[in-house]
């Protein structure tokens, strides 16, 4: 089998790298190691910045997302009492963000696909990269039993944190960077009307809280919760309580309440693998980095990679040009740090982390003493949250 770029990862990077090669005429298989039905089953991100939804639309794949999503031109930070509404739209001359779920994102991908008869191979296993180093890279894997190999001129990483493709960088050759957090997030989904027509981002006390949606009668919660704990040990009961006594109390008041439809832990991390380039393999989405989803960017800087890696392929299959390519590790990872920064930095100005460093906590509450009487500060946070440029 042979073909120009096998992408390795069916999540929102692979695909969404595999309709823009296409609509461009370049050829691409997309191997994912679990079925459809898993991968549409994951709840994760929901909001997306301009730069996504623009790429979704160049990708023709934004016709329900343009439908059903939200607008939003702003969101709340709750601390101490008080909130302090963050005016996205006034505060970056006009920019917003979309709440629209990645699950459906990713099922808009699959139809999309599907419907140019796009190759995807599910369940595949023992997925190897071969000769990145060379001008004729393959990948073999096992698909119904079968040892397959692909032949191709470039090899698309897009199979997250646990995929295979950023360790098949030679370690001498990679540089990681990770921080883990001392906390978790216990999500959950519940169908509830949303306690506020914005997300709301609080700190208490006793913890971080994050009161988002996917609709108008779908919410999504997510409260900090020590790591070594499991989404077992959280009756519905005992997360709205807790939720409850996090935000504050006149919005806690017009709670709606419900039983959880999805219920899980997910650990903070930052982490950034450099370079994303390795001879013929480029990484792109979480298989080079993560971020604490407290920024919201982890799936809008895999929209950036995507932007920058299909930009380069295209380029080079209509023009012959490899500019793009020989660039894309240091472009996108300059957008990465910078996401990162803004990541770290919501999740300590908004987490509890008085059993660890209560300087540092004292430091976060003057942080937010600060900001709210500047609009310098507001304006930062502002234009990180809408997206930098791409
Ligand atoms: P993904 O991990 O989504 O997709 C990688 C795909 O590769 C997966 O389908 C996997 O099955 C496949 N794969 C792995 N190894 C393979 C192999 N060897 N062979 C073939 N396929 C393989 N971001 C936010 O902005 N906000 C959030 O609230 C948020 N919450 C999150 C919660 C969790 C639990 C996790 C894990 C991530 C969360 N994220 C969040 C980040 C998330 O949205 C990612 O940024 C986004 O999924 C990135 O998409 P991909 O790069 O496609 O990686
Ligand atoms: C979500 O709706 O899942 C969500 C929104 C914003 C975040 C993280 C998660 O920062």
């Amino acid at each position: 089998m042979k073909t120009q770029v096998v992408i390795i990862g069916g999540g929102p990077s692979g695909l969404l790298l595999s309709q823009l090669l296409d609509l461009a005429g370049v050829d691409s298989v997309v191997l994912e190691r679990k079925s459809r039905d898993y991968v549409l089953s994951r709840i994760r991100a929901g909001v997306l910045e301009q730069g996504l939804t623009d790429l979704l639309r160049k990708a023709q794949v934004s016709t329900r997302m343009d439908a059903e999503g939200k607008i939003h031109d702003g969101f709340c930070l709750a601390f101490g009492g008080q909130t302090l509404r963050i005016d996205l739209k006034r505060l970056t001359g006009g920019k917003t963000v979309m709440v629209y779920g990645q699950t459906e994102l990713t099922r808009d991908l699959y139809e999309a696909r599907d419907a140019l008869n796009g190759t995807i191979l599910h369940e595949v296993e023992d997925v190897v990269l071969h000769d990145l180093k060379s001008a004729s890279p393959s990948v073999s894997f096992l698909h119904a039993g079968e040892r397959q190999r692909i032949a191709c001129d470039f090899i698309a990483g897009c199979d997250g944190f646990h995929g295979v493709s950023c360790t098949s960088i030679p370690a001498e050759v990679r540089t990681e960077y990770e921080k883990t957090f001392p906390f978790g997030w216990l999500g959950v989904l519940s169908r509830t009307r949303p306690v506020d027509d914005e997300l709301i981002y609080a700190r208490s006390p006793e913890g971080f809280a994050l009161c988002s949606m996917r609709s108008d009668t779908l919410s999504r919660y997510y409260v900090q919760c020590p790591l070594s704990d499991s989404a077992e040990n959280w009756s519905d009961d005992r997360f709205w309580n807790t939720l409850s006594r996090r935000i504050p109390a006149h919005i806690a008041a017009r709670l709606e309440t419900g039983p959880s439809i999805e219920k899980s832990i997910a650990p903070l991390r930052s982490f950034i693998s450099e370079p994303m380039r390795f001879g013929q393999l480029f990484l792109a989405g979480d298989a080079a980095h993560i971020v604490p989803p407290t920024g919201a960017k982890g799936l809008n800087l895999a929209a950036s990679d995507i932007f920058y890696l299909s930009t380069a392929l295209i380029d080079f299959y209509q023009s012959g040009s490899n500019a793009g390519l020989q660039t894309y590790s240091q472009t996108a990872l300059s957008r990465v740090w910078k996401a990162s920064r803004f990541s770290w930095f919501m999740t300590e100005l908004l987490h509890d982390f008085s059993q660890t460093d209560r300087f540092g906590d004292r430091m976060q509450d003057a942080q937010l003493d600060y900001l709210v009487g500047s609009e310098a500060l507001q304006t930062s946070i502002a234009e990180n949250y809408a997206g930098l440029p791409y």
